[in-house]
């Protein structure tokens, strides 16, 4: 289970659970900018419980080729599981525009 703190604009990801088959890799964080890679091993059911810490501004989410585009509103938590049994590289990002930074509100998702 991958907590992931979302805001402007960025994700922040947390491994709640299951640290043997996930693992993430921050390569740049600002404070309005993160380049972060999510990691699973093939096969593993992966549930991500996404909370926007933002008092007013609603985001977004979506795993190209994995998720259905998500909304996650302020102040709320979203939670969504799938089965990660595609491998390859995949770009998650924010589905809602959110303001200046929305095109690099972005991660990697890496199946293995
Ligand atoms: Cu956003």
């Amino acid at each position: 289970m991958i907590k992931i703190i979302v805001r402007n604009w960025r994700y922040d990801p947390v491994i709640l659970s299951g640290s043997d088959k996930v693992s993430i890799e921050v390569k740049e964080k600002s404070e309005y900018f993160a380049d972060v890679r999510i990691s699973v091993k093939r096969g593993e059911t992966l549930r991500l419980v996404l909370e926007n810490v933002e008092p007013n501004v609603p985001h977004g989410f979506i795993i190209e080729g994995y998720t259905e585009p998500i909304v996650v509103p302020p102040g709320k938590t979203v939670e969504v599981e799938f089965v990660a049994d595609k491998p390859g590289t995949f770009s998650f990002y924010c589905t809602v525009f959110c303001g200046t930074g929305h095109p690099l509100h972005r991660g990697t998702f890496v199946v293995i």
